[in-house]
């Protein structure tokens, strides 16, 4: 396979003027006609073509007149006018048997497409890249009462609908839905006065499951509007739910595709989690109308340039609606369990990446989660009045255009006057920079000293050092703040700060808010993590510093057999008793941290881990923590209960949070009674599943199990987290058989991406489960992903992940992994994403 690089880019030798799509729509063979008026590009002159994947060409014109193109790899080329010209083609696809879901595929009976991001060729040959950006007017007939396209309904008929979108784009944003779908109306007017028709289109089944998703849109169309000053730009907004989606969600131009898992909910179906994964989902879709739509990529490469700027505006937008410091450890506890672990194993790559085989592998924590924090840095280091300014001028300057990081860079360095060569090291070099402080204290100084460093990662032996910005607080001795929270912007190696004036030496809170994706290294002692616990000002480090005191202890058990430590029990029983704390973030401090987290850090401290150990390790630090704060915890069960109608706002769903991590570990005390008693009354899912859960770790959930099934059999979604539930939290040596049994399951409907990610990517979030020293989970895993790559090349590649760090293992644990992953690569046939993937991880 060819390997495609950033520094081979070159201009489009053709710009398009105008697109013209007929889709004459049949399940086995849909008819798609194009009329695309071609100019030259007199800067860029080149041979013509065009890409297309699995189509089979009817009919060509030039012109007017029949042309023989010649097929080439990935496309075909024609001798063509010089001049514009105006290309004409008929092909015919099979929608019925796209199970790749990519192109234009069949979910549940409807139509509907996928294109980002080189999905568009397997519609009708066209340049598909994204710095080839045009209108597009679009004719769908079918039979299907609800025929949709992106951009404003200009006429339609019985059997026939025609949209128009005047925004020029690239071809990854088309999209077209059609099927028996009902929609759930509302309206919104923007600032500028224009009225817009938003829809969430449905199966008539689901249409009580998006008003929730709906008010996330209008409430994510206001925010846009008061902190970016972006307002909507067509006259309607169409959402559609669909059951088969390889991931969340996908922006099209004013006809955005979901996964069903990621827009629709009810009380009784949807938990607190999939509300707050829903509004952040479809905020974020929505943002993307303007940073990736209006503003799109020059090239592939530039991914983050969408990716990291719309995950940022998601989270500022979540923080906005919820608890600003809860959204953020939220944040940060995601981007250490998946983009610390992408930068530390096989698979580390740079924000932008240099080179792909497959661009849909490069969807991937790096490219969004660290993108976004990049962004979070330049918004710290130049200042909210600068960011604002930067972004305005963004805005204005490239609005219709396809950018590059370099573009993005310029607004800022024009804006503050800085020179940000040195910050734009944050794209290209990979790995997570680590953080090691000293300190010392003369004088009435006060000195902090850091040193930076990067660990090598493939094909990055050496590494610069990156601009660091570093929040940090000051504390005296007695609790109160001495040095508010001061932005240190490190740059060199190794750098000194100093402090002056002060009476006695302070208690450093350092990389205050996690201020950039880095790794502190520097080892405090449980002494000053309790005071940073009890004291601190930000909410950030005060949950850190619980978090270090939670890691430190589980560590000593598993290395040294340590008993839990009653030190960390008794910091926990005192934030658990402040009322001041928000329950939600008494939720987070409460609960442990993961056990692949833990596998990591023993990793980095230079032990081997035993996830069987690990395992062990949580479970009597659970034990010990229900014990010694039984009584508390019961309390705060009951004090937790939110009475009265269910409501999916932050401050009821943090109760909920807190007396949900109270049930969990008090079930270890009641042998599961409350955990029953509120399984049976539950009049919510939150609280189902939580009852649920509680009751299977005790191992007392089968009848349970049995009545949920027959409650819930014919909800997609809801079946989906019984398939899950059960697998996520069985014992490390049932693990895999519960997997192996539940895809023996006659709703294990293998095909569709949610429930096969509900049965191996629960059974892999299972660590010590799915790393249990038989290899039974290797085994299961691999057999799956053999059977799904043929069927499903872009959900094989990303499930394949499960196995990136492996070389964290013992040997015999290595082994068994490495064979699976050779039994894996050697598959006859394999896809291009998958053989890519298993050869970077497997070295
Ligand atoms: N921009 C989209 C990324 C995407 C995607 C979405 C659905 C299916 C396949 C996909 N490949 C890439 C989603 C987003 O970031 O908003
Ligand atoms: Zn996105």
């Amino acid at each position: 396979p060819q390997t495609i690089h950033l520094a081979d880019y070159t201009p489009p030798a053709y710009w398009v003027e105008d697109v013209h799509l007929t889709f004459r729509l049949a399940p086995t063979a849909t008819r798609v006609l194009s009329r695309i008026r071609f100019v030259p590009n007199s800067d860029a002159p080149g041979r013509f073509f065009l890409h297309g994947e699995g189509l089979t060409l009817i009919s060509a014109k030039i012109n007017g007149a029949p042309v023989s193109p010649a097929f080439v790899e990935d496309g075909l080329t024609c001798a063509v006018p010089d001049g514009p010209f105006t290309w004409e083609a008929e092909v015919e696809i099979n929608p019925q048997a796209n199970t790749a879901l990519e192109g234009l595929y069949r979910s549940g009976g409807m139509y509907c497409t996928q294109c980002e991001a080189e999905g568009f060729r397997k519609i009708t040959y066209y340049p598909d890249r994204p710095d080839v950006m045009a209108p597009f007017t679009v004719r769908v007939e079918g039979s299907d009462p609800v025929l949709l396209s992106n951009g404003n309904p200009v006429a339609q008929g019985d059997g026939w609908a025609e949209w128009h979108d005047p925004w020029r784009k690239p071809a990854y944003l088309f999209a077209l839905v059609a099927g028996d779908l009902v929609a759930h109306r509302d309206s919104f007017t923007t600032r500028s006065g224009k009225d817009v028709d938003l829809a969430i289109w449905v199966r008539k089944g689901d249409l009580h499951k998006c008003a929730f998703g709906m008010d996330a849109l209008k409430r994510s169309m206001d925010w846009d509007e008061r902190v970016y000053g972006r307002e909507y730009d067509l006259d309607v907004f169409n959402i559609v739910a669909v059951d088969d989606f390889n991931a969340g969600a996908m922006e099209n131009k004013g006809l955005n595709v979901f996964n069903a898992s990621a827009v629709l909910a009810s009380p009784d179906t949807a938990t607190d989690a999939n509300f707050e994964r829903i509004e952040s989902i479809i905020a974020h879709e929505y943002f993307h109308n303007w940073t990736g739509n209006r503003i799109t990529c020059r090239d592939w490469f530039q991914l983050c340039l969408k990716e990291g700027l719309t995950v940022f505006r998601d989270q500022q937008f979540s923080a906005d609606e919820r608890s600003a410091p809860v959204k953020r450890i939220d944040d940060v506890l995601a981007l250490r369990a998946r983009q610390f672990r992408e930068d530390n194993g096989p698979l580390a790559h740079p924000v932008r990446p240099e080179s792909f085989v497959e661009i849909n592998n490069f969807y991937t924590a790096t490219v969004y989660e660290k993108g976004a924090e990049l962004i979070g840095m330049l918004k710290r280091l130049v200042g909210d009045e600068n960011y604002a300014r930067a972004l305005d001028l963004y805005f204005d300057r490239h609005d219709g255009e396809a950018c590059t990081i370099e573009d993005w860079i310029a607004v800022f360095e024009e804006t503050t006057g800085r020179d940000l060569s040195q910050f734009k090291t944050w794209y290209s070099q990979a790995g997570t920079p680590r953080l090691d402080m000293t300190d010392s204290f003369a004088d009435g100084t006060y000195t902090l000293t850091f040193r930076q460093h990067t660990p090598a990662t493939p094909g990055q032996p050496d590494k610069a050092p990156m601009v660091i910005p570093i929040a940090v607080g000051l504390l005296s001795p007695n609790g109160s703040e001495c040095v508010p929270t001061t932005l240190l912007e490190m740059t060199k190696a190794e750098q000194s700060f100093t402090f002056e004036g002060l009476e006695e030496k302070p208690v450093p809170s350092i990389l205050r808010g996690f201020s950039a994706p880095v790794i502190v290294t520097r080892k405090s002692d449980n002494a000053e993590r309790a005071f940073l616990l009890a004291h601190d000002t930000d909410p950030f480090n005060r949950w850190e510093a619980g978090r270090a005191l939670a890691k430190d202890a589980l560590v000593r058990m598993v290395k040294e057999g340590a008993a839990p430590d009653a030190a960390f029990i008794d910091a926990l029983g005192q934030v658990l008793a402040d009322d001041t704390l928000d329950p939600a973030f008494r939720a987070l401090v409460l609960h442990l941290p993961g056990q692949d987290d833990l596998a990591q850090t023993l990793f980095d401290a230079g032990v081997t881990p035993d996830p069987i150990a690990i395992y062990a390790a949580c479970d009597s630090m659970a034990d010990a923590i229900a014990t010694t704060l039984e009584s508390q915890l019961a309390s705060l069960f009951d004090a937790m209960q939110v009475p009265g109608t269910y409501s999916p706002d932050a401050e009821a769903a943090g109760k909920r949070a807190l007396a949900n991590a109270a049930l969990s570990l008090l079930s270890r005390r009641d042998n599961g009674a409350r955990a029953q008693v509120q399984f049976d009354g539950a009049d919510n899912m939150t609280q189902q599943l939580a009852g649920l859960g509680a009751l299977i770790k005790q191992g007392k959930g089968d009848e349970a199990l049995q009545a949920f099934y027959e409650q819930w059999h014919d909800d997609r979604l809801v079946l989906d987290k019984w398939f899950g539930l059960q697998c996520s939290l069985a014992k490390p040596d049932e693990a895999a058989n519960v997997a192996m049994t539940l895809t023996a399951h006659p709703d294990f409907e293998w095909k569709n991406p949610n429930r096969f990610r509900s049965v191996l990517g629960a059974l892999a979030s299972n660590a010590a489960g799915f790393h249990h020293p038989s290899g039974a989970g290797y085994t299961v895993m691999a057999d799956w992903l053999i059977k799904l790559d043929p069927v499903n090349p872009q959900t094989t590649a990303r499930m394949i992940t499960v196995f990136e760090t492996w070389r964290r293992y013992d040997a015999d644990r290595q082994a068994l992994i490495a064979a699976e992953l050779d039994r894996i690569a050697n598959t006859p046939d394999l896809s291009r994403d998958t053989a890519e993937m298993v050869s970077r991880i497997r070295g």
